[in-house]
């Protein structure tokens, strides 16, 4: 297991009329900059595949459910994230594979930067080679 995974609860209101779920800036620990989120992706669809030299995020499942396998070049990890008052903390030097969407599936991304494509390492040797240098 890798030792600096987190789980972050998202505080919540439950409600007969359904529950409320909500962001503020002391339940992620960085502050956000950006936001987006996957839909419409195919059971069969593989996404990430690289890792990030400074990006800090957080996935959220808002609707359905899907793996995350994470990789910090010693040892790894698989999440099922399916909870959508549950975030998993993803720190900077972690390769991260996502796959295994149910229908439906909705993945929101909290994101401590920029869309910054340097940012990427998109080769997992060259991944080993940042985790040694
Ligand atoms: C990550 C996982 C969870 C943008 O133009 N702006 C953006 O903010 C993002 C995130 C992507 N893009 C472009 C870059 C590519 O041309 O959208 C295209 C698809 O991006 P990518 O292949 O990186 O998508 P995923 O789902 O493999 O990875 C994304 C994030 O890029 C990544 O940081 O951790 O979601």
């Amino acid at each position: 297991r890798l030792h600096n995974l987190k789980i972050i609860d998202i505080p919540k209101v439950q409600d007969p009329r359904g529950n409320l779920a909500f962001i503020e800036k002391d339940v992620i620990p960085f502050a956000i900059k950006r936001v987006y989120y996957l839909y419409d992706v195919p059971s069969s669809a593989h996404r990430g595949g690289h890792a990030h030299k400074k990006l800090y995020q957080v996935l959220v499942a808002l609707s359905g459910s899907f793996e995350v396998h994470l990789k910090d070049g010693e040892t790894e990890t698989k999440i099922t994230l399916n909870k959508p008052d549950k975030g998993l903390l993803i720190v900077p030097g972690i390769w991260r594979e996502i796959g295994n969407f149910s229908s439906g599936s909705v993945c929101l991304v909290l994101a401590s930067e920029d869309y910054d494509e340097s940012d990427y390492i998109r080769n997992y040797e060259r991944f080993q080679l940042f985790k040694r240098s």
